[in-house]
């Protein structure tokens, strides 16, 4: 109480009085730090009477009991390749990958097909659960992605989860097993550029927790972005995979900016600069089976390192252009486990074993364990129904609009959030903008901008001609003004110049790399602020998220001290709180498990107070909750 009370600004000041009580009675009811019990009881009740964030309340589903009963003893892979990077480095792996002839897979279930088809909400107790038994079941994978991209603010914002606990928790869970994430280059984990200290310290962290292959991309393809990621992570011995975003499609002539000749170059480059392993990164599902033979073989032409191909099925033809891109020779291809494959997603890994039946390049997988694992996807796929985008099959308008995968069901909630319901008019904007800024590759951040821009035009009713001709008059929105200005870097071609003087308005736009003007963030003075905030001993991975995502990592910091152990809820009960009648189990720590009933849940009373009445371990318990209905 004291503590909290010094906190407070008019205390601190001396002006405090009685009528200052009366005006925080937030301040007596934090006499002492609630217990464990009461603050998972705040949140259940939170969720119960309030709804999740961002899902409208609605009654509690029934899903089928879990019973898990996967249990695969550990099986020797053909080759231990966390082993073999530990013992040989980067070259080691790469060699072996070549000097073999099987199609190796990727599983990407923990990271990109959550993202792209639930919002990134997958929570780390349902990935622990499953993860040993997917390295035993499926011993001979190359790698499984599980961190990067949108996992990490995600996991902050929505699951009050520390997402570096998460990649512990999962090294520690499948120690012969590659790890994989996905970096986006100077972005980091984040939308926006960050100084190159702060890009290299990630890398080491990331590194030592437990990543050993960092897909880097640039959202723009722009090598200048990549060169200090892959450069750091060859410094930590891990794999650096640079990455070639696909857009466009090399075999029409409608995007004359992006043809065959351009990835060719564009890999040799991202090999000169030092790549370990090359990914083609189809984030939009555009490249067609026919455009995967081309591109493929002529990649294994013009470059030496292992060539890993990453789609998304949008579009329904993955597992073609898959089969296709396995006989032009591809190493490594990403897949998903079937029950989060599909859509948005990932093609399925299960499909893919059964369409290169008969194929000499059939990726070694024993399918029982394959199905068996699928069917515990299966069983927990309805908890993260209620964040789904809602596609339900093959969209081939895909192929014109290039919408990423994972963006899809985020532009959805940023256009409802703005009160566009009708997301047809989206993906049609969203395609004009892309002609309007020059054909541009689309992925995060650089796919936020279009999006952002097709939000704000369809919502002030201008057309792309409209901007053109008087873009002077608007205030665009500040990612789409960054973009222009450089902050992201240049896109392929350079920028459409009339347009860009429009946003810019006189602001002189950026020629070199962000990063090269930004100042060093200082780690030490962040460090100090969080200690000051009240944070005991921060660690580097703190100090790390304070810098990427200070408001979000400070609001999750706040909350933890509110609201307990939720990562320890069953994810039903932490996305949906508990029925009238309902018991859960709540395993605490090691040897300890909390069973709470919720035995009632009282009428709001005149200031919109609800009172819910449990029994924990055999206590009543009551708690007071408003209902913000
Ligand atoms: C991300 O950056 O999160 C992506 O998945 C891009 O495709
Ligand atoms: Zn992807």
């Amino acid at each position: 109480f004291l503590e909290h009370l010094l906190a407070t600004e008019t205390f601190r000041t001396g002006e405090a009085e009685t009528a200052f009580i009366d005006a925080h009675p937030e301040l007596l009811q934090v006499q002492a730090k609630p217990d464990t019990a009461s603050r998972l009881l705040w949140y259940i009740s939170d969720v119960t009477v309030n709804g999740f964030k961002g899902v409208e309340r609605q009654a509690q589903k029934y899903y089928p009991e879990l019973r898990y009963d996967v249990h695969f003893p550990a099986a020797k892979p053909q080759k231990d390749l966390v082993a073999l990077l530990h013992s040989d480095g980067a070259q080691g792996v790469t060699d072996w990958i070549k000097a073999q002839n099987q199609l190796l897979l990727t599983d990407t279930t923990f990271r990109d097909a959550h993202q792209s088809l639930f919002a990134t909400r997958m929570r780390t107790r349902d990935m622990l659960t499953v993860a040993q038994d997917m390295g035993n079941g499926l011993p001979n994978l190359f790698s499984m992605e599980v961190w990067g991209g949108a996992t990490f603010d995600v996991a902050y914002r929505f699951l009050n989860e520390d997402p570096w606990t998460r990649l512990k928790k999962l090294r520690a869970a499948l120690p012969h097993t590659l790890l994989q994430m996905l970096f986006r280059g100077s972005n980091a984990v984040g939308y926006q550029n960050y100084p190159d200290n702060v890009i290299k310290a990630f890398i080491q962290k990331a590194a030592d927790d437990g990543v050993d292959v960092f897909r880097i991309f640039d959202s723009l393809n722009w090598l200048p972005q990549m060169t200090l990621s892959i450069d750091t992570v060859k410094q930590t011995g891990k794999l650096a995979e640079a990455t070639m975003c696909y857009t466009g499609d090399i075999l029409s002539h409608a995007h004359p900016k992006y043809q065959l000749a351009y990835y060719v170059d564009l890999a040799k480059q991202l090999v000169a600069a030092g790549a370990d392993m090359l990914a083609i990164k189809d984030m939009a599902g555009l490249l067609k089976p026919q455009a995967a033979t081309e591109l493929v073989t002529a990649l294994k032409d013009a470059v030496s390192v292992p060539i890993h191909l990453h789609t998304h099925d949008t579009t329904g033809n993955g597992i073609a252009t898959y089969v296709a891109a396995a006989n032009a020779g591809v190493d490594i291809v990403d897949v998903a486990q079937s029950s989060f494959s599909g859509t948005t997603s990932q093609p399925s890994l299960e499909s893919l074993y059964y369409a290169l039946s008969g194929n000499q390049r059939q990726p070694d997988v024993a399918i029982e364990k394959a199905q068996k694992l699928n069917r515990y996807f299966q069983a927990i796929r309805p908890y993260y129904a209620d964040f789904s985008n809602g596609v339900t099959g093959p969209l081939t308008d895909i192929y014109t609009v290039q919408m990423p995968g994972g963006q899809y069901s985020n532009l959805q909630q940023q256009a409802r959030s703005m009160g566009i319901t009708d997301f047809e008019a989206v993906k049609t904007m969203y395609a004009q903008v892309n002609t309007l800024f020059g054909d541009i590759i689309k992925v995060t951040p650089s796919s936020k901008v279009v999006g952002d821009m097709a939000l704000f035009m369809l919502q002030n009713h201008l057309t792309p001609d409209e901007v053109l001709a008087h873009g002077e008059q608007y205030d665009f929105p500040a990612s789409v003004v960054a973009f222009f200005k450089g902050d992201l870097g240049q896109p392929v071609g350079g920028f459409p110049k009339a347009l860009q003087a429009k946003i810019l308005k006189g602001q002189k736009p950026l020629t070199v790399r962000p990063g090269q003007l930004a100042k060093p963030a200082d780690l030490k003075a962040v460090r100090a602020a969080l200690v000051q905030a009240g944070m005991n001993e921060p660690s580097t991975e703190d100090v790390l998220s304070a810098i990427l995502y200070p408001d979000v990592f400070n609001a999750y910091a706040r909350k933890q001290r509110q609201i307990g152990p939720v990562t320890k809820l069953d994810s039903p009960s932490y996305f949906q709180g508990m029925r009238i009648g309902e018991t859960v189990s709540v395993p605490i720590k090691a040897g300890k498990t909390m069973i709470i009933q919720l035995n009632a849940i009282g009428e709001a009373d005149a200031s919109g107070m609800k009172t819910l009445y449990f029994t924990v371990d055999g206590q009543k318990q009551e708690v007071q909750i408003r209902d913000a209905h």
